[in-house]
């Protein structure tokens, strides 16, 4: 087989006709080879440690919007408020954003631009980004769709261990695991090549416990299925801990040798009664008796949350006790075991950690760190005290815009906040209020069809590029052609953006006096192998080190765990065996308590209303509703509700049913399931439209991390 890689974007070089590449979806990055044969793409799985030659429906499906017809090919701009989006030059396109994006900033300051990421970028585009907004834009205001996914247990995990990888070990661990506990996770729909791991976990002897409000393909494989009322996860973790600890169960010399804070936890757990858990949550007391045990007499054991348990106002204190409880058994750390987080997107990983977050500088520094500002400005070539500070959350950000006070220019890479956003009508009436948005993106998507510049990206098999999956291993995207006419990739649009901003933006040029004097071609390479070398180099010394990977390394093996500073030096598949990166090098216990949603259910809003996916759509489903194949398998929204509530509602299978919450409302046909309980509604979030199920979830965001609560609000349910 030849491997794509290295010609691929080399000009003059005939593209190669077959590349081993990763899917472009979620965050397992299933191995998968492309083979072009006349017009035909085909997609076979690949052998890799995540997929074992599994893919599912949406992975074999991948390839169908390469050449779809509704794949944009060319800008279009719209030429007033309220006109149609016509088609225009690449020239016309960008020399309007840049007037724009210039006119704005000279009226209303650096910080009435903005710039909206997404964590399925790969590594060179998230830092090329971030790059953009801080040294092009020199704005404080970038965040992205990360936000909304792994936020509450990468500030968690940050706090307890110095460092946020998702999961700190391989997933072939999961299948030596003694006990699994999964928390909020269905990865039967959500990654379903990883149940490979799950079945060898059971053929092994291995129990699975799934914590979710419905009994979900997952939770239908698992030994004990408990059924908890949604956002009522945190009680049910200090129960678990307060169990282990009445039993004699917690791992003494791990926590005197490894941890700090441990007493304030235990004073606190003391209080939260395996009753009063079962009072909040549904879960019976025995059920949680056998949690613990399973968790606690086991060799090996881990537990993993997901978005089930974080997006929610308290999320990152749920994850927290969670992470208490794996501290105290003694399992972060010890060969086997641990607390991981299942990231979601592509590169939901590498995302979060090269600058596109708020509060971040690339190798997961911080903004407001001197000396993290003073590396990353050195390696860009400006002042550090010419970088803006921390911007402000995704919510947040996106809620300010077109306001008094807010960002009056948006730019988007990789996200549809119209469908994806928390309170998603209020956020659309944003975008509108806009003076200029604009649009990166393959199709026109929900949010596109606001903006007033759409500008067409390449996709994910006509690019080189990294990505790095929820293990932390750095993965080699490889391109199987060169984008089609018309199209330019995203790190090209950044550089022609970059070259219309420079003299203008007030001392571009100034910025450069530190250093040799950067063109903004220089400064903006398009070559993602350039990209990647500058990311190296800025990431050295930060906690998400990439010096030492290099696509070579990444090509002669699967992939390179980070952090990986020394070129010739090992990588870290596993994390934490000796100590965590943390200045005294111990973990951090912190005491939390439950508290209630941010939106407790009333006699007009009498039921619990929760969100999530089904396997054969993605996210805002911007690609996957325009793949026939998928748009079969799940052509529309559906309220999934249990068959007593239907009843008493009057509701027959298949009905349209209203959904209504103080924010607004969704309209889909009723789909009876028992598998839920009967005081909670679920939706999937993936439509548009009537169906739009952020139209109903509540926009409060937890204090910390900023991620919204897309779990859990109040709602009434009626016939349409
Ligand atoms: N098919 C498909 N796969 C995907 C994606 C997709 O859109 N479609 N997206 C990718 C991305 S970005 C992500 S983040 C992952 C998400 O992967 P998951 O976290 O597995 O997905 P969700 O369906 O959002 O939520 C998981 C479960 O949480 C349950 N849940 C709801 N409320 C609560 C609660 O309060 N407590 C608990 N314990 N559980 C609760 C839901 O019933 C649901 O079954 O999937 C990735 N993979
Ligand atoms: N109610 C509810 N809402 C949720 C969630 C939930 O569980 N419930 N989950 C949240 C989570 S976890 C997530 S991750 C978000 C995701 O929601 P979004 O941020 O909306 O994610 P996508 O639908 O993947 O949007 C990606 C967009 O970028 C385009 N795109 C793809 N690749 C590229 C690229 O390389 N470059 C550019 N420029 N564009 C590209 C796609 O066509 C698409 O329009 O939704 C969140 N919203
Ligand atoms: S599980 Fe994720 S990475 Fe694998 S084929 Fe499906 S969408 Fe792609
Ligand atoms: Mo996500």
């Amino acid at each position: 087989m030849t491997d794509g890689a290295r010609v691929a974007t080399r000009p003059g070089v005939r593209p190669p006709r077959e590349a081993a590449t990763h899917c472009p979806y979620c965050a397992l990055q299933c191995g998968m080879v492309l083979r072009q044969t006349g017009e035909r793409i085909e997609v076979a799985p690949r052998d890799f440690p995540t997929n074992r030659g599994g893919l599912c429906q949406k992975g074999w499906t991948a390839a169908d919007l390469l050449d779809h017809p509704d794949r944009l090919t060319t800008p279009l701009l719209r030429d007033r408020p309220g006109g149609d989006l016509r088609p225009a030059g690449w020239d016309e396109a960008l020399d309007r954003v840049g007037a724009g994006l210039r006119e704005i900033q000279e009226r209303h300051g650096r910080d009435a631009v903005a710039v909206f990421g997404g964590g399925g970028l790969t590594n060179e585009k998230a830092y090329a980004l971030g790059k953009f907004a801080r040294v092009a834009l020199r704005t404080r205001h970038i965040d992205y769709n990360g936000r909304w996914c792994m936020s509450s247990a990468a500030a968690a995990g940050t706090r307890a261990f110095g460092l946020d990888r998702g999961l700190p070990f391989p997933l072939a661990d999961l299948g030596r695991a003694d006990t699994l506990l999964l928390v909020g996770a269905n990865p039967a729909e959500t990654m379903p090549p990883l149940m490979r791991h799950l079945a060898d976990q059971r053929e092994r002897g291995g129990r699975l416990i799934v914590v979710d409000p419905r009994l979900t393909a997952t939770a239908r494989q698992a030994d004990l299925h408990l059924q908890p009322l949604p956002g009522t996860d945190l009680a049910v973790a200090n129960a678990l801990l307060h169990i282990a600890l009445t039993e004699g169960w917690l791992d003494r010399a791990y926590v005197a040798d490894r941890t700090t804070g441990f007493d304030e936890v235990r004073r606190t757990v003391a209080g939260c009664w395996p009753a009063e858990a079962e009072r909040l949550s549904g879960v019976p007391v025995a059920d949680l008796e056998a949690t613990a045990r399973a968790l606690a007499t086991v060799d090996r054991a881990i537990i993993l949350t997901a978005r089930g348990a974080e997006q929610h106002a308290k999320g990152v204190d749920t994850v927290t006790a969670f992470i208490n409880l794996a501290l105290a058994l003694g399992l972060p750390g010890r060969p086997g075991s641990g607390y991981g987080c299942l990231t979601g997107q592509g590169n939901g990983q590498g995302g979060r950690e090269h600058g596109q977050k708020a509060d971040q500088l690339p190798g997961y520094r911080r903004i407001d760190d001197p000396a993290a500002r003073e590396h990353v400005a050195a390696v860009w070539g400006v002042d550090p005290a010419e970088l803006p500070g921390p911007g402000v959350p995704a919510y947040q950000l996106l809620d300010s815009l077109g306001t008094a006070d807010g960002p009056r220019a948006l730019l988007v890479f990789g996200s549809n906040p119209v469908v994806s956003a928390p309170r998603a009508a209020r956020v659309e009436s944003r975008l509108r209020d806009l003076d200029l948005l604009v649009v990166a993106d393959l199709v026109r998507s929900e949010t596109a069809e606001l903006a007033d510049v759409v500008l067409p990206v390449a996709q994910w098999a006509e690019e080189d590029g990294t990505m790095t999956n929820l293990e932390g291993r750095v993965l080699r995207r490889r391109a199987l052609r060169e984008p089609p006419p018309g199209v330019r990739t995203d790190l090209a649009v950044l550089a022609g953006l970059a070259a219309r901003l420079q003299g203008r933006v007030p001392s571009y040029r100034e910025m450069h006096n530190k250093g040799p004097l950067l063109t903004p071609t220089e400064a903006f390479p398009t070559d993602p192998a350039e990209v990647f070398a500058e990311l190296r180099r800025a990431s050295a010394g930060g906690p998400a080190d990439y010096s030492g990977v290099s696509w070579e390394r990444i090509d002669a093996d699967t992939g390179v765990f980070w952090p990986c500073p020394d070129e010739g030096g090992p990588d870290t598949p596993r994390l934490f065996a000796d100590r965590f990166p943390t200045p005294d090098g111990r973990a951090r216990f912190r005491a939390v308590t439950h508290r209630p949603a941010a939106e407790p259910v009333c006699a007009d809003y009498p039921l619990h209303f929760t969100t999530g996916r089904v396997l054969a759509q993605y996210q805002s489903g911007a690609q996957t509703r325009r793949v026939a194949a998928l748009r079969r398998a799940a052509p529309g929204g559906f309220v999934e509700l249990h068959p007593d509530l239907a009843g008493r509602l009057g509701v027959a299978d298949g009905e349209e049913v209203r959904v209504v919450s103080r924010r607004g409302e969704l309209r889909a046909p009723a789909r009876l399931s028992p598998a839920i309980r009967p005081d909670t509604v679920f939706a999937p979030f993936h439509w548009p439209g009537a169906a739009r199920a952020n139209s109903v979830t509540n926009d409060a965001v937890d204090p910390v991390s900023g991620m919204p609560e897309f779990k859990i609000c109040a709602v009434r349910v009626e016939k349409a």
